[in-house]
């Protein structure tokens, strides 16, 4: 197989020849953290004075983590350091979970993201030839204008069809032959849900590829929406901190994802010891934006639970691949004192057939106990007169997800289409504990 590259010396360029680009753009991104109010004081303390105080990525450890907590307190300029006359773009987070997160670009920083996106895409066999339509919230969200600029910078026709309304998706897709899509992955199923019981022909369509992120996903899930679709589908994982989509992507292998070495510095650390793992251990993803401006960050705190890969990729391609997010430090349940990632239940439930496109995960307080429930969509023809397959069936998906997560979980067997569907990222999990503990 011939691999296409976007930019053939960036991407496949020697370990050598990568480390010295990310000890320059280290320097610059330095220099742009001391002129920030927030890091000004944390950088002189660690006796960071200037770009010449980086001389090699060992110094890296010198500087400061920033988790999210660092960008909260810094709202909303305490980051910004270029002048406002500069700044063409901002994005930031919904603040939904307290006060918003801010991200400012320069217009280079916004040629520089949209590159490192259109490297992803055209990564997937995309060309010019494409039509792609962006299936996903535009706004602030940085994933609808993200992958629209980097779509446009590959050439491909790109439709801003936005998140939701399955019928117009359906209609936009027939009309102008859309051949790529990107959505979350939670939004890919209720589609193929929706397609079935809108009768969409498959065969009209000339969809040949997805990209799914900004969610996390089991393999089995992305298993689903291939066979179902008849697609090859591309995991994309990017953050606001670090611009939005277009940190780390998977090529044509589909086998982890490549970060961008050139445009981040990752480290993946233990959370408690802050130390770095060993290569294909699981640890806290940590970034610093090598590819910003506006607004440096260094060393921030993902969350997200990754680990690297020791072996080069067959593509080529040099920069380091990660494994598919597992989950985040703070998605991790505790039921009856058993530590659980909700990915763990969605690799279980959607390896088995007969369940369908959605699910729910609840947690309740029983008395003293917690009491975990996994409600599952599972196909309408198992709904007859006769209980009996679907208590063989709620029977088997209980059985299974016990020898596999050791916890007992009730297990509801819902109609399709009869659970909650979000627009944007899914919610997968209602923990009612933290309420009633009031
Ligand atoms: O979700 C950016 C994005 C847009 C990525 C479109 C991919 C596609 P935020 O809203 O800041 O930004 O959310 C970032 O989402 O820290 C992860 O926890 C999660 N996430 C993003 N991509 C993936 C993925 C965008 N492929 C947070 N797998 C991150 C698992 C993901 N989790």
């Amino acid at each position: 197989m011939t691999y296409q590259y976007w930019d053939t010396h960036l991407e496949t360029m020697s370990r050598e020849d990568l480390t010295a680009c990310q000890v320059a753009l280290l320097r610059k991104t330095v220099s742009a953290a001391l002129r920030t109010p927030f890091y000004r004081k944390p950088l002189a303390a660690a006796g960071i004075r200037g770009e010449e105080s980086v001389t090699s990525l060992s110094d890296l450890k010198r500087l400061p983590f920033t988790t999210k907590h660092d960008l909260r307190s810094g709202f909303p300029y305490g980051f910004l350091s270029i002048p406002q006359e500069r700044v063409v773009r901002l994005h930031a987070s919904s603040g939904t979970t307290g006060t918003p997160t801010t991200i400012y670009f320069s217009k280079d920083d916004i040629t520089r993201w949209t590159g490192f996106v259109a490297r992803s895409i055209y990564g997937t066999g995309c060309t010019r030839f494409d039509v792609f339509q962006n299936m996903i919230t535009y706004g602030l969200f940085t994933g609808g204008l993200g992958f629209h600029s980097g779509g446009e910078e590959v050439g491909m026709t790109v439709i801003p069809s936005g998140a939701g309304n399955t019928t117009r998706q359906f209609r936009l897709m027939q009309d102008f032959g859309t051949t790529v899509v990107h959505a979350t992955p939670s939004f890919l199923l209720h589609l193929e849900s929706k397609m079935r019981e809108e009768g969409v022909d498959r065969s009209r369509l000339r969809l040949k590829r997805a990209f799914a992120g900004a969610e996390p996903y089991s393999e089995d899930t992305r298993a689903r929406i291939e066979e179902l679709l008849g697609i090859d589908v591309y995991n994309s994982y990017g953050l606001s901190e670090m611009n939005g989509p277009g940190v780390a992507f998977e090529c044509q292998r589909k086998d982890g994802l490549h970060l961008w070495e050139d445009g981040f510095i990752p480290e993946i650390i233990h959370p408690d010891t802050l130390e770095p793992v060993p290569d294909g251990e699981i640890g806290e993803l940590v970034l610093t934006c090598l590819c910003r401006e506006a607004t440096p960050i260094l060393r921030y705190r993902t969350r997200d639970l990754t680990g690297f890969y020791a072996e080069p990729c067959g593509c080529g391609r040099t920069h380091r691949r990660i494994q598919r997010i597992k989950g985040r430090t703070d998605d991790m349940l505790i039921i009856n004192g058993v530590n659980l990632f909700p990915s763990q239940i969605e690799e279980v439930i959607m390896s088995i057939k007969e369940v369908g496109n959605n699910y729910l995960i609840v947690v309740e307080k029983d008395g003293a106990l917690d009491r975990l429930t996994v409600k599952t969509e599972v196909n309408q023809a198992i709904f007859r007169d006769d209980t009996r397959p679907l208590n063989a069936l709620k029977e088997r998906i209980r059985k299974t997800l016990q020898a596999s997560i050791t916890i007992n979980p009730k297990v509801e067997l819902h109609e399709s289409g009869s659970l909650p569907v979000s627009e944007g990222k899914a919610t997968r999990v209602l923990d009612s504990r933290a309420a009633s503990r009031l």
